[in-house]
């Protein structure tokens, strides 16, 4: 989400009598889940203070999302709460803990977790430019979960306005630092310029005048386990910010660029973030891209809805059970495509 305080969370178990409209894919996508916010709020104030500034998700609820079939949780984080003195430097304990609650927690259910850092390729507000640093933080994060194969690392999330070589080298750079820990089961995902944006990855630039397209098809993986994961949302600008969506088949318009490119360059990857607002052309658009994703599954391994968490309050997209104002509409819809 280009914003940061924007998450998401999926609870569905209590929506099973909602959904009898909805007819069951047969082919199932391998990951099928939320982003789950809070732990990455209150960027004003790092590391700020847990309860005050920011908080964790409530465990209960990746209960209720597993039994509606879910199987993937994005955990967002932010990378000053874990290493607050800088980079290289050592954990935050209690931040550590809570995060190895939430992991535990998911990959005990036989879900998978997904470790996000919120932090758009900066630090304390400045782009990350050592790669060497930046393989450092990552190795000392896969050092704590290599045993737990369930564990996927997400590389950051959604760089942008940097130059795309750059962008490659951190996922790179990530990539090298999570294997040299022996962290060699996971899934690693890595995310691209421009806020990995499907729709504009063939097209837009970073600072450098290149594209994802063109950066990003050269990442190499020992452990052959890189997915690529890209974000697509509806509205006008694909920001993920209006309650308005373009059109009923905007998703799967805005898709169809990456779809070529993924195939073609033989990747695959989960689209990380969506969401719609609760009216009938969102409905539809949704409906859309998710029929698009599993018609298109060799390449598009799944979906991630924005957002969840406790905090989210009247947010549009929040599908937090079972009082987000997404959660009545979207939790059945959903769950039609896990
Ligand atoms: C979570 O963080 C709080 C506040 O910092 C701390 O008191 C608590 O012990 C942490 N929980 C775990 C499981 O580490
Ligand atoms: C939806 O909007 C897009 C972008 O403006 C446009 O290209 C497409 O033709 C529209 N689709 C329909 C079905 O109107
Ligand atoms: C606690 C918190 O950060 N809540 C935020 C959730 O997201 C909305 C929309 O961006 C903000 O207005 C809230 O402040």
């Amino acid at each position: 989400m280009r914003l940061s305080t924007f998450l998401l969370a999926a609870g569905l178990s209590t929506l099973v009598h909602a959904a009898p409209t909805h007819k069951k894919r047969a082919n199932k996508l391998q990951f099928f889940g939320v982003n789950e916010s809070g732990p990455e709020f209150g960027t004003g104030d790092l590391p700020g203070v847990y309860g005050t500034d920011y908080t964790w998700p409530i465990l209960s609820t990746y209960d209720t999302f597993i039994a509606q079939g879910m199987n993937t949780f994005r955990v967002n984080i932010l990378m000053e709460r874990l290493t607050p003195s800088g980079l290289t430097g050592g954990f935050d304990a209690a931040y550590l803990g809570n995060l190895t609650q939430q992991v535990d927690y998911i990959t005990n259910a036989g879900a998978y977790a997904i470790i996000c850092p919120h932090n758009y390729g900066r630090f304390n507000g400045d782009i990350i430019t050592s790669t060497d640093n930046f393989q450092t933080w990552w190795e000392n994060v896969a050092t704590v979960y290599k045993a737990n194969s369930l564990v996927i690392f997400d590389t950051n999330n959604e760089y942008h306005d940097m130059a795309g070589s750059l962008v490659a080298s951190l996922n790179q750079a990530a990539i090298n630092g999570i294997r040299k820990a022996g962290a060699t089961s996971q899934y690693i995902t890595a995310e691209g310029n421009a806020y990995t944006g499907a729709w504009t990855w063939t097209t837009a630039v970073g600072t450098d005048g290149e594209t994802n397209a063109v950066t990003m098809g050269a990442l190499t993986d020992s452990s052959d386990k890189l997915i690529y994961q890209m974000h697509q949302y509806l509205d006008s600008d694909g920001s993920g910010t209006s309650e308005t969506c373009v059109n009923s088949t905007i998703g799967s318009e805005r898709l169809k660029a990456a779809t070529t490119w993924l195939r073609s360059n033989n990747k695959q990857g989960p689209v990380g973030e969506y969401a719609g607002a609760v009216n009938s052309v969102c409905e539809a658009a949704v409906e859309d891209m998710l029929s698009y994703i599993d018609a298109n599954n060799d390449v598009w391994t799944g979906a991630l809805w924005w957002a969840a968490g406790p905090w989210w309050g009247t947010y549009i997209f929040s599908i937090e059970p079972t009082d987000g104002p997404a959660y009545s509409t979207f939790a059945p819809l959903i769950e039609a495509y896990e």
